[in-house]
């Protein structure tokens, strides 16, 4: 009580760290060969996009040659990469598909 308090009136606040897991941008590429309406058909069927949204987004890509279709958590977004290059493959055309940490 009466003991000197080098301490006096210093309130420490301490916060959980709520640690919030880190998202992932997927990228959608742009290349000379992958048709126009292939494109259109992957972001409406992976990516839950209207026509005209997946449209103006491959328009997008097609004339900055690259765009940011979706983020996600890491397990998501890996699985919309591998959906997306598996459909590209197996139709043959070189789509191109990636992830990055945000
Ligand atoms: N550049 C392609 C073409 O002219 C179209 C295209 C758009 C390809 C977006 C890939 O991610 C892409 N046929």
């Amino acid at each position: 009580p009466d003991e000197p308090d080098g301490d006096a009136g210093v309130v420490t606040e301490t916060r959980a760290k709520t640690k919030r897991p880190p998202l992932y941008k997927v990228l959608l590429l742009n290349d000379d060969f992958t048709p126009m309406e292939f494109v259109v058909h992957v972001l409406e069927r992976f990516f839950g996009m209207n026509h005209a949204q997946a449209f103006e987004l491959m328009l997008q890509v097609h004339k900055k040659g690259v765009a940011v279709v979706g983020v996600f958590s890491f397990e998501i977004a890996e699985t919309k990469v591998g959906q997306v290059m598996d459909f590209a493959r197996r139709h043959q055309h070189p789509l191109q598909c990636t992830m990055e940490k945000e």
